[in-house]
């Protein structure tokens, strides 16, 4: 088995990139293996890798790994970016499962029929619900928990790019959000991340949304 974990999934974001993300930050580099066909998958569902017959899918420490949430707590555990205790790692899964939601909602509009009047649902909830907890818990501290960096911290980054890609200057409200991702793109393996060329995936476009349908033989939503 590789040293390096494997991710399979589509070449794209989907539910995979918070993985991805994380990975970066604990600076633990992977191989991908990209589903474009659907012999592939039914070759993963033949094999008996995907327990519930979905991906991701991450090989990692001799395990095949399912259920991203798993998998992200897995990676956070073993880099140490999950909190010291139990009290931490609840605050931490508070704030991650928050933004977990808000992420889904802006990874399913490639595949929703009214994408516009899901975007400014979005938008309401981003700057009614989920910034004004993170610009209250940033004012206080550089990180969300601890005082020191987290996985919740690396999913808030994530999202804050999601968000800005769909609506430019959604920040310009939360400026301890603001200040934050600024703080987040100084870590170096995170700046190489941004950086063209590297693993990161763009934004869903139509291939992608295509090759999602064709894997999984079924229109997603
Ligand atoms: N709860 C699962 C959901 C995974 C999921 O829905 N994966 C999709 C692709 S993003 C899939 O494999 N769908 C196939 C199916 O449900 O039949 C997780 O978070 O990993």
């Amino acid at each position: 088995m590789s040293a390096k974990p494997v991710l399979t999934y589509f070449n794209g974001r989907g539910k995979m990139d918070s993985i991805r993300w994380l990975l970066t930050v604990a600076e633990v580099d992977y191989d991908e293996i990209f589903l474009t066909s659907r012999e592939q998958f039914v070759k993963l569902l033949d094999d008996g890798s995907l327990m519930f017959q979905q991906v991701p899918l991450v090989e990692i420490d001799g395990m095949k790994l399912i259920q991203t949430k798993a998998i992200l707590n897995y990676i956070a555990e073993k880099y140490n970016l999950h909190g010291k205790d139990i009290k931490e790692r609840v605050q931490i899964n508070m704030y991650s499962e928050g933004l977990i939601d808000l992420m889904e909602m802006i990874m399913i509009l490639p595949f929703i029929q009214d994408p516009k009047s899901q975007l400014e649902n979005i938008e309401k909830k981003a700057t009614e619900r989920y910034l004004p907890v993170f610009e209250k818990a940033l004012i206080e501290s550089v990180h969300l928990v601890g005082g020191r960096l987290t996985c919740a911290d690396v999913y808030l980054f994530e999202c804050t790019l999601m968000l800005e890609e769909k609506f430019a200057g959604i920040l310009a409200d939360f400026r301890g959000v603001k200040a934050f991702q600024g703080r987040m793109t100084q870590i170096p393996a995170v700046q190489r991340f941004l950086q063209p060329g590297s693993k990161r995936k763009p934004q869903p476009d139509e291939v992608y949304k295509q090759t999602v349908e064709l894997v999984l033989a079924r229109k997603v939503l």
